[in-house]
């Protein structure tokens, strides 16, 4: 993509986008152009990150592992359905993931929950991701009855209306009380450690790395959490002005 393009992209993006500042976008746009690779740009093509290639990234580079969960972050950046990320739903989606604010979360992490979309996240839905993301436990005779124990305290904590569902509302009011309970079905949003933690174990962050090296045995963890991740791609703010 030539400069006077980027620039457009970037000038475009940075308007619509609440939570990063230009160079951020301009830093992620190129980013996103890296992950997509060269693809000749024709009209009526989309150019994006396909379900895989998505899901690769939220892999290695955030840690996920649950299939149904990474499925629905997919869908959630998604936004326009057409099964692939296209650059400006690249940077929405960053911008919650990354730096939403609590209701932005909640009505996100509630979407990515509501497995079926309508509007409820049912006591089958609970228990098909409970099932999924929790570890097994090979000395129980019938995993599934923890976990049905498992959707009957967590309903009993959150249902606050006791229709035998979630709603919008109930999710909202539990998390209002107890933020864990924001991400209570799945790990669906980055990690953000304990940053201070973080910040002072890690020094000056090296060459970025990003995608090539997850397991980089100088890291902390196996992946990157939200801020190693900013770290490494909002790095140099300074590229930005000559163009
Ligand atoms: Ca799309
Ligand atoms: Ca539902």
């Amino acid at each position: 993509m030539n400069r006077k393009k980027l620039q457009k992209l970037t000038d475009t993006l940075t308007k619509s986008c609440k939570h990063f500042n230009k160079s951020e976008v301009n830093c992620l746009i190129t980013l996103f152009y890296n992950l997509v690779g060269e693809v000749a740009e024709r009209p009526g093509v989309v150019i994006g990150l396909d379900r895989n290639a998505f899901r690769n990234i939220l892999h290695v580079t955030f840690g996920m592992t649950d299939d149904m969960i990474m499925d629905r972050v997919f869908r959630g950046f998604d936004r326009d359905n057409d099964g692939c990320v296209s650059v400006s739903e690249w940077i929405h989606g960053l911008s919650l993931f990354l730096r939403g604010t609590l209701e932005e979360k909640m009505k996100y992490c509630f979407e990515v929950f509501d497995l079926n979309g309508d509007g409820f996240i049912s006591k089958e839905e609970m228990f098909h991701m409970l099932k999924n993301s929790l570890l097994k436990q090979p000395s129980e005779e019938d995993p599934d009855e923890g976990i049905k124990d498992l959707v009957e305290i967590t309903l009993k904590k959150m249902d606050q209306d006791h229709d035998g569902k979630l709603s919008f509302t109930d999710y909202e009011n539990a998390v209002r009380e107890e933020t864990l309970l924001l991400e209570a079905f799945g790990p669906c949003l980055p990690d953000p450690k304990v940053v201070a933690e973080t910040a002072q174990q890690a020094g000056p962050i090296e060459e970025p790395s990003l995608f090539q090296d997850p397991l980089d045995a100088n890291r902390f963890s196996s992946h990157l959490s939200q801020m190693e991740f900013e770290a490494q791609v909002f790095k140099d703010p300074h590229d930005f002005h000559d163009i």
